[in-house]
């Protein structure tokens, strides 16, 4: 079975914005979806597994990007979900971004899995909830990042991943932190996971 490799989130580069379902890239090479509330910590969790500081932009303005965000290489694909249940927003782009993310999971024939990122601190709140139940609706596997681990101690953590795991049945689940680089390497294989045998081989490295 042919695995990711630390290039493969490396060589990861910005490909377009979807606003809209009708903007998403052709079905081309299998997808996974990066979903979270916003300000849970997507677009940092995401340049820690790339190792890129600024592929995802990250923001101080939560709710701003109401569009899915696709990094590419010639292998794989992540899509950037747009940050929900942000407070302010009104309920009229509130109901957008539902159907905008519930649209993509219902349609999306390439998309492999999603990794849902929540804060550790507050995970499974009711959003969460909702996309475990969408997803799980269309048959799409999950794998739970519980970000800034930093930010408790190690019994919390623990109790963090006990009760999450404890919580969604067929799910897997992890800590990380992308400040201090808790977990990179569970992530990358769990996501390697979810592409398990939609994945081709990666191209023969061309000769320099
Ligand atoms: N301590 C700590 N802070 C983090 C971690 N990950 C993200 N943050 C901080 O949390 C805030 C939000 O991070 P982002 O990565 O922009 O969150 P996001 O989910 O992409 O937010 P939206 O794009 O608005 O949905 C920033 O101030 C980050 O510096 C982490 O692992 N540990
Ligand atoms: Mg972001």
């Amino acid at each position: 079975m042919p695995e990711l490799t630390a290039r493969d989130f490396r060589t990861l580069r910005f490909l377009l914005s979807a606003p809209k379902l009708s903007a998403l890239p052709p079905a081309n090479r299998p997808e996974i979806a990066f979903a979270g509330r916003s300000n849970a910590g997507k677009s940092s969790a995401l340049n820690t597994l790339c190792e890129q500081g600024n592929l995802a932009r990250t923001s101080k303005t939560p709710g701003r990007t109401q569009a899915i965000n696709f990094f590419a290489n010639e292998r794989l694909r992540f899509a950037d979900l747009p940050g929900y249940g942000f407070a302010r927003v009104p309920p009229a782009i509130k109901a957008q971004w539902a159907a905008l993310i519930e649209g993509y999971l219902a349609q999306r024939e390439t998309l492999s899995g999603i990794v849902l990122i929540m804060d550790a601190r507050r995970p499974l709140l009711d959003f969460d909830r909702q996309l475990i139940a969408w997803g799980g609706a269309y048959g799409l596997a999950f794998h739970l990042l519980l970000t800034k681990a930093d930010k408790l101690s190690r019994n919390e953590q623990h109790k963090a991943l006990r009760t999450t795991r404890a919580a969604v049945e067929g799910a897997t689940a992890q800590l990380f932190s992308a400040t201090k680089r808790i977990g990179v390497d569970e992530a990358r294989t769990a996501i390697s996971t979810l592409l398990a045998g939609d994945l081709e081989d990666p191209a023969e490295p061309t000769p320099d």
